[in-house]
Protein backbone atom coordinates (compact mmCIF):
# COMPACT_ATOMS: atom_id res chain seq x y z
CA UNK A 1 0.00 0.00 0.00
CA UNK A 2 0.71 3.72 -1.38
CA UNK A 3 1.51 6.09 2.36
CA UNK A 4 -0.73 9.00 1.80
CA UNK A 5 2.20 11.27 0.66
CA UNK A 6 3.74 8.77 -1.69
CA UNK A 7 -0.15 8.97 -3.08
CA UNK A 8 0.06 12.24 -3.09
CA UNK A 9 3.83 12.92 -4.62
CA UNK A 10 2.22 10.60 -7.66
CA UNK A 11 -0.98 12.39 -8.21
CA UNK A 12 0.83 15.98 -8.23
CA UNK A 13 3.99 14.38 -10.33
CA UNK A 14 2.86 16.91 -13.89
CA UNK A 15 3.36 20.01 -11.78
CA UNK A 16 6.41 18.94 -9.53
CA UNK A 17 8.82 16.74 -12.58
CA UNK A 18 8.35 20.45 -14.82
CA UNK A 19 9.25 22.34 -11.37
CA UNK A 20 12.34 19.77 -10.80
CA UNK A 21 13.48 19.54 -14.28
CA UNK A 22 13.80 23.48 -14.24
CA UNK A 23 15.44 23.94 -11.24
CA UNK A 24 17.78 21.43 -11.70
CA UNK A 25 18.66 23.42 -14.85
CA UNK A 26 18.66 26.78 -13.61
CA UNK A 27 20.44 26.20 -10.22
CA UNK A 28 23.79 24.43 -10.49
CA UNK A 29 25.27 25.17 -7.61
CA UNK A 30 26.37 28.56 -9.33
CA UNK A 31 25.42 32.38 -8.01
CA UNK A 32 22.26 33.19 -8.10
CA UNK A 33 22.10 36.05 -11.50
CA UNK A 34 19.60 37.27 -13.36
CA UNK A 35 19.45 34.26 -15.71
CA UNK A 36 18.46 31.91 -12.81
CA UNK A 37 16.05 34.22 -11.31
CA UNK A 38 14.64 34.58 -15.18
CA UNK A 39 14.56 31.19 -15.34
CA UNK A 40 12.89 30.73 -11.49
CA UNK A 41 10.34 33.20 -12.63
CA UNK A 42 9.03 31.31 -15.69
CA UNK A 43 8.72 27.76 -13.73
CA UNK A 44 6.69 28.97 -11.33
CA UNK A 45 4.70 31.31 -14.17
CA UNK A 46 4.27 27.70 -15.89
CA UNK A 47 3.03 26.33 -12.91
CA UNK A 48 0.57 28.88 -12.53
CA UNK A 49 1.44 30.45 -9.46
CA UNK A 50 0.49 33.90 -11.05
CA UNK A 51 2.16 36.72 -11.69
CA UNK A 52 1.81 38.65 -7.97
CA UNK A 53 3.10 35.37 -6.29
CA UNK A 54 5.87 34.82 -8.29
CA UNK A 55 7.13 38.45 -8.53
CA UNK A 56 7.04 38.57 -4.50
CA UNK A 57 8.89 35.16 -4.53
CA UNK A 58 11.41 36.27 -7.38
CA UNK A 59 12.26 39.66 -5.28
CA UNK A 60 12.40 37.96 -2.00
CA UNK A 61 14.94 35.87 -3.53
CA UNK A 62 16.71 38.22 -4.90
CA UNK A 63 17.53 40.48 -2.06
CA UNK A 64 18.63 37.76 0.11
CA UNK A 65 20.51 35.73 -2.36
CA UNK A 66 21.12 37.54 -5.30
CA UNK A 67 25.38 37.29 -5.93
CA UNK A 68 25.99 34.44 -3.34
CA UNK A 69 26.36 31.14 -4.35
CA UNK A 70 22.83 28.56 -3.35
CA UNK A 71 22.51 25.11 -3.68
CA UNK A 72 19.39 23.23 -5.40
CA UNK A 73 18.23 22.45 -2.40
CA UNK A 74 18.77 25.89 -0.83
CA UNK A 75 16.41 27.35 -3.35
CA UNK A 76 13.67 24.41 -3.46
CA UNK A 77 13.72 25.09 0.42
CA UNK A 78 13.20 28.89 0.29
CA UNK A 79 10.23 28.00 -2.75
CA UNK A 80 8.39 25.75 -0.40
CA UNK A 81 8.54 27.95 3.02
CA UNK A 82 7.17 31.20 0.53
CA UNK A 83 4.43 28.78 -0.98
CA UNK A 84 3.57 26.89 2.24
CA UNK A 85 3.00 30.28 3.60
CA UNK A 86 0.79 31.75 0.89
CA UNK A 87 -1.42 28.48 1.26
CA UNK A 88 -0.97 28.18 5.07
CA UNK A 89 -3.89 30.73 5.57
CA UNK A 90 -6.34 28.03 3.43
CA UNK A 91 -5.27 24.83 4.40
CA UNK A 92 -8.13 24.12 6.42
CA UNK A 93 -10.12 20.78 6.94
CA UNK A 94 -13.60 20.21 7.04
CA UNK A 95 -14.92 20.27 10.41
CA UNK A 96 -18.11 18.24 10.15
CA UNK A 97 -20.43 19.90 13.22
CA UNK A 98 -22.04 16.77 15.09
CA UNK A 99 -24.45 18.84 15.98
CA UNK A 100 -25.67 19.19 12.94
CA UNK A 101 -27.68 16.20 11.80
CA UNK A 102 -27.35 15.71 9.37
CA UNK A 103 -24.49 17.83 8.68
CA UNK A 104 -25.24 19.11 5.07
CA UNK A 105 -22.54 19.63 2.07
CA UNK A 106 -24.27 21.14 -1.19
CA UNK A 107 -21.77 20.46 -4.23
CA UNK A 108 -21.29 22.94 -6.70
CA UNK A 109 -19.40 23.63 -9.67
CA UNK A 110 -20.02 23.36 -13.64
CA UNK A 111 -19.78 20.55 -15.66
CA UNK A 112 -17.22 18.03 -15.47
CA UNK A 113 -15.42 19.82 -12.34
CA UNK A 114 -15.74 16.71 -10.49
CA UNK A 115 -18.39 16.97 -8.46
CA UNK A 116 -20.42 13.42 -8.69
CA UNK A 117 -16.84 11.87 -8.37
CA UNK A 118 -16.00 14.08 -5.45
CA UNK A 119 -19.16 13.13 -3.35
CA UNK A 120 -18.27 9.74 -4.19
CA UNK A 121 -15.02 9.72 -2.36
CA UNK A 122 -16.35 11.91 0.33
CA UNK A 123 -18.24 9.58 1.10
CA UNK A 124 -16.14 6.55 1.50
CA UNK A 125 -14.67 8.74 3.54
CA UNK A 126 -17.07 9.67 5.82
CA UNK A 127 -18.16 6.31 6.17
CA UNK A 128 -14.72 5.09 7.24
CA UNK A 129 -14.93 7.54 9.77
CA UNK A 130 -18.10 5.56 11.24
CA UNK A 131 -20.67 8.26 9.55
CA UNK A 132 -24.24 7.30 8.88
CA UNK A 133 -24.30 8.82 5.11
CA UNK A 134 -27.01 9.41 2.36
CA UNK A 135 -26.45 11.31 -0.59
CA UNK A 136 -28.97 12.83 -2.86
CA UNK A 137 -28.69 13.41 -6.82
CA UNK A 138 -29.82 17.13 -7.34
CA UNK A 139 -28.62 17.25 -10.97
CA UNK A 140 -31.54 16.04 -12.28
CA UNK A 141 -30.63 17.30 -15.54
CA UNK A 142 -29.28 14.19 -17.56
CA UNK A 143 -30.34 10.20 -16.28
CA UNK A 144 -26.71 9.97 -16.84
CA UNK A 145 -25.53 11.81 -14.15
CA UNK A 146 -28.00 10.14 -11.43
CA UNK A 147 -27.45 6.87 -12.75
CA UNK A 148 -23.42 7.73 -11.98
CA UNK A 149 -24.15 9.11 -8.52
CA UNK A 150 -26.31 6.12 -7.80
CA UNK A 151 -23.68 4.15 -8.77
CA UNK A 152 -21.43 5.84 -6.34
CA UNK A 153 -23.76 4.57 -4.40
CA UNK A 154 -23.28 1.30 -4.79
CA UNK A 155 -19.61 1.26 -4.41
CA UNK A 156 -20.04 2.78 -1.09
CA UNK A 157 -22.81 1.52 0.39
CA UNK A 158 -25.04 4.31 1.14
CA UNK A 159 -28.39 5.39 0.26
CA UNK A 160 -28.92 7.99 -2.26
CA UNK A 161 -31.84 9.73 -3.06
CA UNK A 162 -32.83 9.97 -6.82
CA UNK A 163 -36.06 11.46 -9.06
CA UNK A 164 -36.80 10.72 -12.40
CA UNK A 165 -34.70 12.76 -14.79
CA UNK A 166 -36.07 16.14 -15.40
CA UNK A 167 -37.64 16.28 -11.86
CA UNK A 168 -37.43 19.59 -10.03
CA UNK A 169 -33.98 19.59 -8.16
CA UNK A 170 -35.36 22.07 -5.54
CA UNK A 171 -38.57 19.69 -4.37
CA UNK A 172 -36.33 16.12 -4.18
CA UNK A 173 -33.77 18.17 -1.89
CA UNK A 174 -36.13 19.52 0.33
CA UNK A 175 -37.83 15.72 0.31
CA UNK A 176 -34.51 13.93 0.51
CA UNK A 177 -33.38 16.46 3.96
CA UNK A 178 -36.54 16.00 5.68
CA UNK A 179 -35.95 12.17 5.27
CA UNK A 180 -31.93 11.96 5.96
CA UNK A 181 -32.78 14.15 9.15
CA UNK A 182 -35.45 11.32 10.07
CA UNK A 183 -33.07 8.64 9.10
CA UNK A 184 -30.64 10.14 11.82
CA UNK A 185 -27.94 10.69 9.15
CA UNK A 186 -25.02 12.43 10.12
CA UNK A 187 -24.12 13.46 6.61
CA UNK A 188 -25.85 14.38 3.66
CA UNK A 189 -24.22 14.94 0.58
CA UNK A 190 -26.46 17.22 -2.23
CA UNK A 191 -25.25 16.94 -5.97
CA UNK A 192 -25.70 19.60 -8.29
CA UNK A 193 -26.33 20.60 -11.38
CA UNK A 194 -22.97 21.66 -13.34
CA UNK A 195 -25.02 23.36 -16.57
CA UNK A 196 -28.32 24.89 -17.14
CA UNK A 197 -29.61 27.10 -20.30
CA UNK A 198 -27.22 30.22 -18.92
CA UNK A 199 -25.28 30.99 -16.05
CA UNK A 200 -28.43 33.43 -14.96
CA UNK A 201 -30.61 29.85 -14.94
CA UNK A 202 -27.93 28.20 -12.61
CA UNK A 203 -27.91 30.96 -10.18
CA UNK A 204 -31.45 30.60 -9.80
CA UNK A 205 -31.36 27.05 -9.46
CA UNK A 206 -28.78 27.23 -6.63
CA UNK A 207 -30.63 30.20 -4.92
CA UNK A 208 -33.80 27.96 -5.13
CA UNK A 209 -32.18 25.06 -3.31
CA UNK A 210 -30.90 27.03 -0.82
CA UNK A 211 -33.90 28.79 0.14
CA UNK A 212 -35.58 25.35 0.50
CA UNK A 213 -33.04 24.02 2.45
CA UNK A 214 -33.07 26.86 4.85
CA UNK A 215 -36.87 26.17 5.56
CA UNK A 216 -36.02 22.67 7.15
CA UNK A 217 -32.61 24.00 8.48
CA UNK A 218 -31.52 27.70 8.87
CA UNK A 219 -28.29 27.04 9.16
CA UNK A 220 -27.56 24.09 6.47
CA UNK A 221 -26.49 24.08 4.00
CA UNK A 222 -23.28 23.79 6.40
CA UNK A 223 -20.76 23.35 3.74
CA UNK A 224 -21.32 25.12 0.55
CA UNK A 225 -18.17 23.57 -1.35
CA UNK A 226 -16.80 24.44 -5.11
CA UNK A 227 -15.44 21.95 -7.16
CA UNK A 228 -12.61 23.19 -9.09
CA UNK A 229 -10.90 21.60 -12.30
CA UNK A 230 -7.34 22.33 -11.49
CA UNK A 231 -6.27 22.09 -14.58
CA UNK A 232 -8.10 25.13 -15.94
CA UNK A 233 -5.26 27.35 -14.10
CA UNK A 234 -6.50 30.93 -13.86
CA UNK A 235 -9.70 30.34 -15.29
CA UNK A 236 -10.82 28.88 -11.76
CA UNK A 237 -10.39 32.37 -10.65
CA UNK A 238 -13.47 33.73 -12.62
CA UNK A 239 -15.39 30.54 -11.95
CA UNK A 240 -14.82 31.09 -7.87
CA UNK A 241 -16.16 34.95 -8.29
CA UNK A 242 -19.47 33.44 -10.29
CA UNK A 243 -20.48 31.06 -7.21
CA UNK A 244 -18.76 32.89 -4.32
CA UNK A 245 -22.02 35.51 -3.84
CA UNK A 246 -24.76 32.85 -4.41
CA UNK A 247 -23.92 30.50 -2.19
CA UNK A 248 -21.78 32.30 -0.30
CA UNK A 249 -18.70 29.46 -0.83
CA UNK A 250 -16.94 28.37 2.45
CA UNK A 251 -15.04 25.58 0.80
CA UNK A 252 -13.08 24.65 -2.29
CA UNK A 253 -12.71 21.26 -3.42
CA UNK A 254 -9.80 21.53 -5.95
CA UNK A 255 -10.24 18.39 -8.24
CA UNK A 256 -7.59 16.38 -11.32
CA UNK A 257 -4.20 17.67 -9.79
CA UNK A 258 -2.98 14.22 -11.52
CA UNK A 259 -3.51 15.61 -14.85
CA UNK A 260 -1.96 19.10 -15.07
CA UNK A 261 1.45 20.69 -14.64
CA UNK A 262 -0.36 23.54 -13.22
CA UNK A 263 -0.67 22.85 -9.31
CA UNK A 264 0.61 26.50 -8.90
CA UNK A 265 -2.84 28.11 -9.59
CA UNK A 266 -3.87 27.07 -5.77
CA UNK A 267 -1.43 29.60 -4.84
CA UNK A 268 -3.43 32.26 -6.89
CA UNK A 269 -6.72 31.02 -5.65
CA UNK A 270 -5.48 31.46 -2.03
CA UNK A 271 -3.97 34.55 -2.15
CA UNK A 272 -7.38 35.98 -4.72
CA UNK A 273 -9.82 34.85 -2.51
CA UNK A 274 -8.86 33.23 0.62
CA UNK A 275 -11.39 30.44 0.89
CA UNK A 276 -10.60 27.41 2.58
CA UNK A 277 -9.45 24.49 0.13
CA UNK A 278 -10.51 21.47 2.15
CA UNK A 279 -9.73 18.59 -0.44
CA UNK A 280 -7.42 17.94 -3.43
CA UNK A 281 -8.17 15.16 -5.97
CA UNK A 282 -5.45 13.34 -7.94
CA UNK A 283 -6.96 10.70 -9.59
CA UNK A 284 -10.35 8.85 -10.32
CA UNK A 285 -10.34 6.19 -7.66
CA UNK A 286 -12.31 5.87 -4.71
CA UNK A 287 -8.84 6.88 -2.03
CA UNK A 288 -7.37 9.79 -4.49
CA UNK A 289 -8.94 12.32 -2.46
CA UNK A 290 -6.36 14.27 0.46
CA UNK A 291 -6.91 16.47 3.29
CA UNK A 292 -4.64 19.85 1.68
CA UNK A 293 -1.66 19.88 3.73
CA UNK A 294 -0.10 23.55 2.73
CA UNK A 295 3.70 22.35 3.67
CA UNK A 296 3.52 18.96 2.35
CA UNK A 297 1.97 20.71 -0.80
CA UNK A 298 4.25 22.94 -1.28
CA UNK A 299 7.21 20.20 -0.18
CA UNK A 300 5.95 18.34 -3.15
CA UNK A 301 5.56 20.94 -5.67
CA UNK A 302 9.26 21.73 -5.77
CA UNK A 303 10.65 18.04 -5.03
CA UNK A 304 11.30 18.33 -1.59
CA UNK A 305 9.59 15.29 -0.43
N1 LIG B 1 -7.80 12.27 -13.47
C1 LIG B 1 -8.78 12.66 -12.68
N2 LIG B 1 -10.05 12.59 -13.12
C2 LIG B 1 -11.04 13.01 -12.29
C3 LIG B 1 -10.77 13.49 -10.99
N3 LIG B 1 -11.96 13.82 -10.42
C4 LIG B 1 -12.92 13.55 -11.35
N4 LIG B 1 -12.37 13.05 -12.48
C5 LIG B 1 -13.05 12.64 -13.74
O1 LIG B 1 -13.61 13.78 -14.36
C6 LIG B 1 -14.79 13.44 -15.04
C7 LIG B 1 -15.93 14.36 -14.58
O2 LIG B 1 -16.21 14.09 -13.23
P1 LIG B 1 -17.68 14.21 -12.62
O3 LIG B 1 -17.59 13.83 -11.20
O4 LIG B 1 -18.65 13.46 -13.46
O5 LIG B 1 -17.94 15.78 -12.77
P2 LIG B 1 -19.28 16.61 -12.52
O6 LIG B 1 -19.88 16.85 -13.86
O7 LIG B 1 -18.84 17.89 -11.89
O8 LIG B 1 -20.15 15.81 -11.62
C8 LIG B 1 -15.05 11.98 -14.74
O9 LIG B 1 -14.59 11.21 -15.81
C9 LIG B 1 -14.22 11.71 -13.50
O10 LIG B 1 -13.81 10.37 -13.39
C10 LIG B 1 -9.40 13.55 -10.54
O11 LIG B 1 -9.05 13.97 -9.44
N5 LIG B 1 -8.46 13.12 -11.44
MG1 LIG C 1 -22.05 15.16 -11.96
Amino acid sequence: MFGFLEKLKSGLNKTSANIANNLAHAFTDRKLDDTALEELEETLLMADTGVTTTNQIIADLRKEKFGKSVTITEVKQFLSARIADALSEVAKPLELDPAKKPFVILMAGVNGSGKTTSIGKLAALFKAKGLQVSLVAGDTFRAAAIEQLQEWGRKVAVPVFAGKSGADAASLIYDAFLQSKKNGDDVLLIDTAGRLQNKADLMAELGKIIKVIKKIDSSAPHARLLVLDAGIGQNALSQVDAFKNILDLNGIILTKLDGTAKGGMIVSLARTFKIPVNYITAGEGIDDIFPFIAKDYADILVGLK
